[in-house]
């Protein structure tokens, strides 16, 4: 991978924060946007913008191929088979939340199970509490070892017969690790229970492949893999979204209307009501070809390797707690500085030109969990370097210092 040619596409990040040249380190959050996505939305508004499925006119079906291919690059991306198994969502938390009123809300009951871990981000943990609410099911959480990780033991001790739904995080947006999922799927499905999984901070970063893992509901957001904000997609096996019910209804998600009844379109269309978000889908394609145009497997990889110097870089810091194993973990690192609140160090980061995010990050069972009420975190991507981390590195330095405690 050359960096500085990956840098170069991306228009952001040539530019000074408060006096400095700045340092992104909050892909995890949402990441930055190369040129080619700015430019195919772009595009698309000036040459090929109408409106999908509907029209019979020439921008109409230019749109509307544009919008479908986009559906077959996710389709692709994901080795998820055929492309009607992807719905176009807002992102992960919509695709989360169709899974969990749809689904579950259909098949639970009183006495069913529904799994998941305190690691969850909170949109892939109250769509189930309030699912779970909803139906007399009861929610479970496989427990977690010290360092964060869960076991397969522990997985296969939680999920029963009972079990109805499994739901986990294929990478925590905290702790930075990867759980099993394909083991995990296996022990969900031999107890006769569907595997979902919340791909946010997997999706942008690694290789995958859903037919391999077989899990059966899969959400992801677009705007964390160089894609626009408001797009993102849930993958569904087939068998199971034929026999789901819509929980949006309107436009363009109907076969036949009567006044007092009505069908639904075929799927993915019957989960897609209303005009669709077609610019962002369309940014979404050119996203995905940007990201398999350097390789899905090289961008983890340079992660990875980003991932271990921060590790390494940082816990030689007098004063600093990492959060999360050391090993097999991806490209960010969660810390906090001892006697210095996580929103000071991100103030002071900032002051720096060095964006970080601090709080509870979506995960408050977790915060308590790691028995703190919030941490910073730094998280990376294709476009970060090695001196990005060096500058994060002295900045925390100077940061302890400011707050009056040397770093010996
Ligand atoms: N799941 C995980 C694991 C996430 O990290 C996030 C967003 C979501 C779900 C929700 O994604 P959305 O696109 O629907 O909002 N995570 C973060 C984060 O770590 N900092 O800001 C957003």
């Amino acid at each position: 991978m050359n960096i500085n040619a990956i840098r170069e596409q991306f228009p952001i990040l040539h530019q000074e924060i408060n006096g400095h040249p700045l340092v992104y380190l909050d892909s995890a959050a949402s990441s930055q946007k190369p040129r080619s996505v700015i430019d195919a939305v772009k595009r698309y508004y000036e040459l090929d913008n109408a409106n999908v499925h509907r029209g019979v006119h020439t921008l109409g079906s230019r749109a509307t191929d544009a919008y479908e291919g986009a559906r077959e690059k996710v389709a692709k991306l994901l080795n998820a088979g055929a492309p009607e198994q992807i719905i176009f969502t807002r992102g992960t938390t919509t695709g989360l939340n169709l899974v969990a009123s749809s689904y579950a809300r259909s098949v639970c009951k009183e006495g069913d199970e529904i799994v998941i871990t305190p690691m969850e981000h909170h949109s892939n943990l109250i769509p189930w509490q309030q699912a779970a609410k909803a139906t007399g099911a009861t929610l479970k959480y496989i427990p977690m070892q010290p360092d964060g990780t869960i076991s397969l033991e522990d997985v296969e001790k939680t999920i029963t017969p009972q079990t109805k739904v499994v739901s986990i995080t294929y990478v925590s947006n905290v702790l930075g690790l990867i759980n099993p999922i394909k083991e995990i799927t296996r022990i969900a499905h031999r107890n006769g229970a569907i595997m979902v999984v919340d791909g946010a901070q997997s999706t942008p970063h690694m290789k995958i492949d859903l037919q391999d893992l077989d899990v059966d509901f899969y959400a992801f957001s677009g705007h964390k893999m160089c894609g626009p904000t408001g797009i993102g997609a849930l993958y569904g096996k087939k068998s199971l979204l034929n026999n789901m019910e819509p929980i949006e209804y309107g436009g363009e998600m109907i076969d036949f209307v009567d006044l007092y009844e009505s069908t639904w379109k075929e799927i993915p269309y019957r989960f897609e009501g209303g005009t669709p978000i077609i610019a962002g889908a369309v940014g979404l394609g050119a996203a995905i070809d940007f990201l398999q145009e350097i390789g899905l497997d090289e961008i983890d990889q340079h992660e990875r390797r980003l991932a271990t110097y921060a590790y390494e870089k940082l816990s030689s810091l007098e004063g600093i707690t990492l959060y999360g194993p050391k090993e097999n973990r991806v490209g960010l690192v969660t810390f906090n500085l001892e006697d210095v609140h996580p929103h000071d160090v991100a103030t002071v980061l900032d002051s720096k030109g060095i964006a970080v995010r601090a709080g509870h990050h979506c995960c408050q069972p977790l915060m308590r969990w790691l028995n703190v009420s919030a941490t910073a975190r730094a998280s990376f991507y294709l476009y970060n370097t090695e001196n990005d981390i060096d500058r994060l590195a002295d900045a925390l330095l100077q940061t302890k210092e400011f707050f009056g405690h040397a770093i010996g």
